[in-house]
This record gives structure tokens, sequence and C-alpha cells, in this order.
């Protein structure tokens, strides 16, 4: 439930502020169980500040404690502005009721268990919902309307998610790892689960972090590292209250817990002979073992397994496919209504560099795409939204179109692994966006996010022990948006923004709102491209330091067992992945794009390299050759970054000194290591190529 937060958190987009509009009114909530209890606890916390006032009026089901008139109600004459409702809770016929019918005799049909309908007749706001879960939802999107939902009337409007499953993935260990640390990619602190290799004894910030996710609409989490290490596999026997108490602390807030397990769990945990899933003192030991989870957690939501990937044991070990080793997972949980996450991220990391014929980029496809139809119902392959590793710019992975008959989640990665680790500014709201959208039949098809509709969109977490969060207070922008994309994926990422904006920093609370939204605009909407500007270019990739993966090196995993990114030599740059020269990866993808890549005439330009070799002075649809482009869009980088550290000084004083004061240093982080970014890759391609920059500017 709500806990007092320490006051050297920040927090996030849920600071007091935001709930302003709300807390000076007289609301009334009217609904069951726990949905109803959280928003009511939400509203009772803001008319404490604000002077308003709540009552909820039906009885609790369950048993629950009736939570009688709160903060100074009236019993009688009530003057209501906002009403949150089940429909079923509603005590009175209503007009908002009644649009809610007519809607639904449109054919709008259930609003499901999270869905919600937002309407304003004369004074009076109205949220319905058909399960108290849509309260919560509804409760937020007031929050994020502010005044502007006890305006003018407002018709009904009727909000659902578009995807089912929401979820937040962390790499936590329980122990810190001696190379990974303790969140694997973490940047921003430790765990806000574990702590000294056990559950932390402060979780407040759990119960906080739950508040979040809900504002934003994730609706699950994971809380250990999909690289199951021995202490975090007993996760799932020995150390499973752990995992009780997190989801105690996360349920108010409709938040499911998922775990990560270990394949060979049944070898290491159970002490059988063999992880073998076709064994049946295999399949009875997972039988047993998720009988038990749920007997500790009700409503555990599933297992996160990632199986012989990169080390992490798993079905190939037994001469068995991954359908039969997610399926005696998914035979396990199918009896509660669980889910097994199996990650489609299975490819050779001890490749030869000098075998021309391996493309690591084709390896998922490779694998799964023959395995299609052979997944139980509750199997989700969760696919990562590039064929390689959230590089900054990728195509969309071709398993997402070739698996009709498979549940799909896409995966996406907030913590910044190989977009600036969180001390860059990075806002990667419009590259989700242009992914979720991306129609991988054609315009008229289907798009990634119609794909996900019934799998569902996963982001790899960026939170951790830091006051702020996520280390760089602006990538807190992240994790809001992809909830909100998640949740609507045809919303526009600079709206979204906008929202975060309004929440975050409450502008109307500052002297000069309008300049702080613009320079908030200026330092985010592009941060996306203007990193892509400085670092790997034409969507070539990988040109990170291997290990960290921070800061340039552009050879640095050209000749080494993971894969081979950029084949530059003295005559040009690129991977030929076309059918008729290279790898034949575009092949794996339906029409158009199967020729749209394969062509070097179509190909857009920024994947060009990702498909391509092309000699230097090949001519870009844009009309620049590739080295002059290098250059061009290396300078403009360094510029726009110092241009940013500029307008961010405008709004010292707008907006908490502690929060400028980070975001500077990070951005003087940014504008050093971008320009080392600049003077690696223009030096490296103009010594490669000799063709000097038509500007005459330096290269060293
Ligand atoms: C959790 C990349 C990262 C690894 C990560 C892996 C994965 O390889 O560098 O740290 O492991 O992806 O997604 O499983």
């Amino acid at each position: 439930m709500i806990s007092p937060r320490s006051a050297d958190i920040h927090a996030a987009w849920l600071p007091s502020e935001a709930f302003r509009a709300i807390g000076s009114r007289r609301i009334l909530v009217s609904g069951p169980g726990t949905g109803a209890e959280t928003v009511l606890r939400e509203i009772e916390r803001a008319c404490a500040r604000y002077g308003g006032s709540v009552r909820r009026q039906s009885p609790p089901s369950g048993g629950e404690r009736p939570a009688a008139d709160r903060a100074g109600a009236d019993t009688a004459p009530y003057d209501l502005a906002l009403v949150l409702a089940t429909e079923q809770a509603l005590p009175v016929e209503t007009a908002a009721r009644a649009d809610l019918r007519r809607h639904r005799g449109e054919g709008t049909g259930t609003l499901g268990e999270e869905g919600f309908a937002l309407v304003r007749h004369g004074d009076v706001t109205t949220v319905l919902a058909d399960q108290p879960g849509g309260l919560r939802y509804g409760l937020f999107h007031v929050v994020r309307l502010g005044e502007s939902a006890f305006g003018p009337a407002r018709q009904i409007e009727v909000h659902r998610p578009a995807t089912r499953l929401r979820i937040a993935n962390h790499w936590d260990n329980i122990d810190v790892h001696p190379v990974m640390g303790q969140v694997e990619r973490g940047y921003a602190g430790g765990s806000i689960f574990w702590r000294d290799g056990a559950l932390r004894r402060d979780l407040s910030r759990v119960g906080d972090y739950a508040r979040l996710l809900a504002a934003c609409g994730i609706n699950a989490i994971t809380v250990n590292n999909v690289n199951v290490h021995v202490t975090e596999a007993h996760l799932l026997t020995t150390r499973l209250g752990d995992v009780a108490a997190i989801a105690d602390l996360v349920r108010p807030y409709g938040i499911r817990v998922h775990l990560s397990v270990n394949f060979a769990s049944p070898v290491a945990l159970g002490g059988l002979a063999t992880a073998d899933p076709l064994e049946q003192d295999v399949r009875a030991w997972w039988t047993e073992t998720t009988r038990r989870v749920y007997e500790t957690i009700p409503d555990f939501g599933g297992y996160v397994v990632k199986a012989d990937s990169e080390g992490q044991p798993g079905p190939f070990a037994y001469g068995r496919s991954h359908a039969d080793g997610a399926n005696v997972l998914a035979d396990a949980l199918a009896p509660f209504g669980g889910v097994v996450h199996w990650r489609a991220f299975v490819y050779n990391h001890r490749q030869d560099w000098r075998d021309r014929s391996t493309d690591r980029a084709r390896a998922a496809y490779d694998h799964f795409a023959p395995l299609d139809g052979q997944f139980r119902d509750n199997v989700i392959l969760q696919v990562k939204h590039g064929p390689l590793d959230f590089q900054t710019r990728e195509p969309v992975s071709p398993v997402i179109a070739a698996m009709p008959a498979t549940r799909l989640a896409v995966e996406f990665q907030a913590t910044q692994e190989y977009t600036g680790q969180q001390r860059h500014v990075c806002y990667l709201g419009p590259w989700w966006s242009e992914l979720l959208r991306f129609a991988p039949w054609g315009a008229n098809g289907d798009t990634v996010a119609d794909v996900a509709a019934n799998g569902g969109l996963v982001v790899v977490s960026n939170v951790g022990d830091d006051p702020f969060w996520t280390g760089h207070p602006l990538a807190q922008a992240n994790l809001y948006a992809f909830g909100r994309l998640a949740w609507a994926p045809e919303l526009d990422p600079a709206a979204v923004l906008d929202e975060w904006i309004d929440l975050t920093f409450v502008p109307s609370a500052t002297s000069d709102p309008d300049l702080l939204r613009r320079t908030l605009h200026e330092v985010m909407d592009d941060s996306w491209r203007t990193y892509e500007r400085y670092t790997a270019p034409l969507g070539v990739g990988f040109m990170v330091r291997p290990g960290n993966h921070y800061g340039p090196d552009v050879d640095g995993y050209e000749y080494t067992p993971w894969g081979t990114y950029h084949f530059a030599d003295r005559d040009g740059v690129g991977v030929d992945r076309t059918r008729s020269s290279g790898t034949g990866f575009t092949g794996q993808y339906p029409s158009p794009w199967s020729d749209r890549y394969e062509s070097l005439q179509d190909c857009p330009d920024e994947l060009l390299l990702f498909f391509h070799h092309v000699p230097y002075g090949h001519v870009l649809r844009s009309g620049t050759t590739v080295i002059q482009h290098i250059y061009d869009t290396h300078f403009a980088g360094v510029e726009q970054v110092a241009e940013t550290r500029r307008r961010w000084e405008r709004v010292a004083g707008l907006v908490d000194p502690a929060v400028h004061a980070r975001v500077t240093e990070r951005l003087n982080e940014q504008l050093r290591s971008a320009q080392e970014w600049r003077d690696q890759v223009n030096t490296y391609f103009y010594r490669k190529s000799g063709v000097p920059d038509a500007h005459g500017r330096r290269i060293h």
C-alpha cells in the first residue's frame, strides 16, 4: 500500500502536486475489492493535502471492513465533482451510466478487467468501469487530465489497453555479480528489491514503484535477471517467500509478479539427474513446484525463460526443441492461468569471425519460425524488437511476422545499454512508436502492436535505488512512455512526453511554464536521433566497447565470437544480408519488406548498412554519399548536444535544483562522450577510405 516516501526520493511522475485538481474536490468511490480500496486511499491522500473529501459508497466485498466516510465527508446531500464507480456499484441511475449503456449498445461491449469510461455531465466527472481494476486506471487518467477533467462537458470516451500484458523485466541479481554487478545493465544504482544477498528490509520503494507503474499502465513485473544464477534460482523454491512479499506490495496496484527461472532447475534445485523436458520426473517436478508457487502466490503471473542463450541451460542439451522445453513449463502453469514467456534470444555467441556464412541476425528466425504452431496456448514467445540486440537502429525482427500460430510478446529496453547508459539523454518514445506502428506485411496489414496485442509488450526496466530512480532524471520518461505506448500504441510520443512533463514538472507551478515545456521538448524530442547521429551510422550497430557497451570502439566486436557487424575495408562498409549475394536475411521478411530491404535503391537510408555492403561513394536516397553522411551526422550530432546543454542552462530556476544539477552533470559527460564518438568514428572512416570531408572540417 501507499508508503511514506523518504523526502530524498524523487516522486517521478507522481508528485503530490499532480493530484491537486482531484484533491480539492468532493469525490465518491463506489466499487468492491482492493482496486476500489487503492483508489480510495490515493484520493484520501490527495484530499488530506488539498482540502477535498471522499467517501466510499458500496459495501466492499470479500469481508473487508467497510470504508466509512473518510476525510471529513458529509453523508447527506453530497455535492459531487468526481465519481469513480464500477457500473454495478453505482448507487443511482445517472446520465453517465445511461451514456455507457448507449455506448455498449453501439458495440463498445465490455470494458474488460482494466478498461474504463470517462464522461462529464454538468459539474460531475464520472469514471465507470466493469471491474475495480479499471477504476485504478481511470483515476490515474483523471490525474493526467488535471483541471481539464473538470472543465466543460465531455462526451463519453472509452479507454481499454491495446495489449493484455505490459511487463517490466528486471535484470536484478540478489547477489552482486562479479562482472555484471547487482543489476545487469543497470545504470541507476542497486536493486530496489534486493540488497546484500537478501530481500531488502525496507521495501517501501517497491510500493512506490508499483504506483508509478500503474500510473503509466504497466501491469506486471519480473523481479530477477533472465540470467538466473544459483542464488536467484532459489526464488522458485526456498526463497519463494521473498517473491510473495513483493507480490503483496504490488498487488494493490494491479501488478502481478512473474519470475525468471532456470531451465535446469530440476537438476539444480530438485536434485534430479536431468532437466530433459520429456522425462516424466522432470514434468512432475515442474508440476509440483508450480503448484507450490500458486499455493503461496495465488495471482502469480508465470515464468520467464532464457534458454540456450549466452550460457544459460536449455533443451538443446537433451536434443529437444524449444517447443518441448517451453511446453513442459506451460503445462505446469496452465491449471492456474499462468503463462511462460519463452525468450527467442537464441544465437551462437561462439562464432568464428572468419566464417562469413554465420549471421547473428538470422538466428532467432532460424530457431523459432519452424516451431510455429507447436507451442501451447499459454506460451508467449518473447522476441526482442530487432534481430540483434537493442541497437540504436535495427529493422523489426522478422520473427514478429513469421509465427501466426504463436502468441508473441515484443521486448524493448528502457535500460539504455546501447543508447547512452542513462548518462546521455535519449528519449526512446519516438523509436518505440515507430517500431510499434511498423507494418511487416505492408501499409494495410497488421502492425507490430497488433501482433503483440494478445501476447504482450515487455520492457527491460531502467530503475534502481538511485534517488532519481533512473540515474538520469530525464530517463524516467522512457519507462513512462513504454507504459503509455503499451496501453495505447497509437499515441504520439511527443504528446506522451507532454503528459510526462505535466505530471513530473507541473509546469503551471513554475514562473515560466512555456519556456520549461519548450526546453524539455527541445532537449528530448529528437534526442534518440541525435544519439544515432554521433554513434554507429546507418543501422550498422555495435561500435561500442565490448563488455560494458559504453563509448566508441569501432572494431571492438569485429573479430570476436559474438558476431561481426560492419565489415569496413578501404572500399566500403556494411553487412551484405541480401538473398542475391549475402547471408539471405532479407528473405526472412514477408513482402513488401523482403524486396525493399533487398534493393539497394529502395532500402531506407537509416538501415542501409544493416542490409548492404556499399562503397563509401554510394549515394544515399538523401542525395549524400555514405562517407559524407558519416562525417556530417557526427559533426551535427555533437553540435546538437552542445546546443542541448545550452538550452538546459536556461531552465535553471524553473526545476528542482537537484534535478537540474544531475541533468547538467550528465550533459557534460554526454558532450565529452559525443566528441569522443565523433572523433573516433570520423577518423576511423577517413583513415580507411582516404576520402576527405567535403567541408574540410578537422578529422584526426
Ligand atoms: C541479461 C545482451 C546483454 C546481456 C543480456 C542479454 C539478454 O546480450 O548484453 O546483458 O543478459 O542481452 O537479453 O539476455
